[in-house]
């Protein structure tokens, strides 16, 4: 359970999360905003109360992982590393220009801190499974935490790497839907419904919950919960709405990709208060 200051420090950390993405998208121009901002709660509550890490050694062997499978999202967890001193704000400045740290999707032997390289979507369960056999083989009891898309979850590979997790019982495996309802082209239940997530999760095998992803004590109970399987791995499916906070984009089927300067950025910035 969050006290009301961890409460309030997540909610600001969330709210700056949000600022610097619209920031390092509007300084380039052109980036996913609306899957970055529907994360932002998530990685704040992940980043600066549940994970296990150390921003001052970033590779320390024993540290709990994020692998973000929905790599297009990588803005929202660059302004969090940034955030949190894994390193400077000013390179969010470099977002997917020649040179950069910080590429349009995550990349692990680009960026420090980030955990798995992903983009290509549907993999980043899979690979987020072997971590945590990985762990398990390595007598670590370090948590994986997965988030993916609900667009992305229509990807195959991601009910292959359901079937692993729940067979080998990976109970240090807790991974997020994302369920924003809206994927590239639309909304996700007119291009292809995924039906009832909650029940296609269970009948996997997995300890399922669904709460909202805005709302940081109810994720956090549920993490919680999901901490107490121990035979299970956690599908906490997140309801969300894609572009939250910046009016310009809020809840737009037009939000996924999309062109906007910094006059705009600086706009949603300042209704962010
Ligand atoms: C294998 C693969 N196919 C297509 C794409 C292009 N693509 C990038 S994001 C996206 C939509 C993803 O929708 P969703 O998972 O719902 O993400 P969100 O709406 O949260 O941004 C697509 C099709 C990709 N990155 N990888």
């Amino acid at each position: 359970m969050l006290t009301s200051q961890e409460l309030q420090h997540l909610s600001d950390f969330a709210k700056e999360i949000r600022k610097k993405t619209l920031y390092t998208i509007g300084n380039l121009g052109v980036g996913h905003i609306g899957g970055a901002l529907s994360i932002a709660e998530l990685l704040a509550l992940l980043y600066a109360k549940v994970m296990r890490i150390d921003p001052s050694n970033p590779g320390w062997k024993d540290r709990d992982l994020l692998v973000l499978s929905k790599g297009h999202a990588g803005p929202a967890l660059y302004a969090t590393l940034a955030l949190k001193g894994y390193f400077p704000l000013s390179e969010l400045d470099t977002l997917n220009q020649g040179g950069t740290n910080l590429p349009s999707h995550c990349d692990r032997t680009k960026t420090v801190g980030i955990d798995m390289t992903t983009g290509s979507l549907g993999q980043g369960l899979s690979a987020a499974c072997g971590l945590a056999y990985a762990n398990r083989i390595d007598k670590k009891d370090a948590y994986v935490y997965a988030v993916i898309g609900d667009g992305e979850s229509q990807e195959g590979q991601n009910w292959e790497a359901a079937m692993f997790a729940s067979h080998y019982k990976l109970s240090h495996l807790i991974a997020f839907t994302d369920n924003n309802k809206m994927q590239i082209d639309g909304l996700t239940d007119d291009i292809m419904s995924l039906g009832d997530l909650e029940l296609k999760w269970k009948s996997f095998g997995w300890y399922t919950q669904r709460v909202d992803g805005h709302n940081l004590e109810a994720m956090e109970t549920a993490i919680e919960q999901a901490k107490n399987q121990k035979n299970l791995p956690s599908m906490i499916i997140l309801d969300t709405i894609k572009g939250k906070g910046a009016s310009f984009c809020e809840n737009k089927v037009t939000n996924h990709n999309m062109n906007f300067d910094l006059q705009i950025a600086n706009q949603a910035i300042a209704e962010l208060g």
